[in-house]
């Protein structure tokens, strides 16, 4: 990494992790291409208008991270606290809400005091998504796996089972909408027959979940499909 030196970058330029194009194109987070971008990843970055990059770092991402903090001067000034202060404050806010449905910020803290730090938290793809990824709490690397890119939905259940199979040990505990459980429940089976214990929650089914989200609460829509009986669990 020759250029990092001599490149100065200042707090606010980016860093682009694992970054890949079709995921989420820079014509739309980086509209005014004001900034210095260091592409980290073990490919080289696929230049386009949007993505000029003032340095390539080709390396296990890890190691790339490492070779950086390496060169990098201690700073004070931390963009994100702000953000993280905001966070906590919602949090606590709702942890002793007792409305009911319950408000996914009340779920979102149950489940983080229910879970140990290096138990396994692995979110399906939809509104509860979003949630997740927003105010779950990580205390450790890779203890919340969310499926992003092309995000699959139906993840949930079968990625819960191989995160079982890979952590014997650690509670795996898998976060779903009533559409992604439908799209892989079979897979129960596979559980069953392999014995991995798993924990599943399904959200309900809900009108404009994500424009309840916006919303800032769930949606209080209390139809629900009912679950077809599917397995013999006895
Ligand atoms: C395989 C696949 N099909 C369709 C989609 C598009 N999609 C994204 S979220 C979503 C709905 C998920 O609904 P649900 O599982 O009920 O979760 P909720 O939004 O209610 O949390 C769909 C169909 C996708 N990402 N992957």
């Amino acid at each position: 990494m020759p250029s990092l030196g001599t490149i100065g970058l200042q707090a606010r330029d980016y860093a682009a992790c694992g970054f890949d194009m079709a995921e989420y194109h820079p014509r739309i987070w980086y509209p005014r291409r004001e900034k210095k971008i260091v592409h980290i990843h073990n490919t080289a970055a696929e230049i386009d208008a949007y993505y000029t990059v003032t340095a390539d770092v080709i390396d296990d991402i890890a190691a790339g991270l490492h070779g950086i903090a390496g060169q990098a001067a201690w700073q004070s000034y931390y963009s994100a606290d702000a953000l993280k202060r905001t966070i906590a404050a919602e949090l606590d806010i709702y942890a002793r809400d007792d409305g009911f449905p319950l408000k996914p910020q009340r779920i979102l803290s149950d489940m983080r005091k229910a879970l140990a730090d290096r138990d396994i938290l692995i979110s399906d793809v939809g509104a509860h998504k979003i949630w997740i990824a927003r105010l779950f709490r990580c205390e450790a690397p890779n203890t919340c796996i969310i499926s992003n890119g092309f995000a699959s939905v139906g993840i949930g259940v079968p990625g819960a089972i191989a995160a079982k199979l890979v952590y014997p040990h650690r509670r795996v505990l898998t976060i779903t909408g009533d559409a992604g459980f439908m799209m892989n429940s079979q897979e129960i089976e596979t559980a069953l027959r392999y014995r991995v214990a798993i924990d599943i929650g399904r959200g309900r089914r809900k009108r404009q979940a994500l424009s309840g989200y916006q919303g800032g609460i769930a949606s209080r829509d209390r139809r629900n499909q009912k679950l077809p009986r599917l397995y013999s669990l006895d």
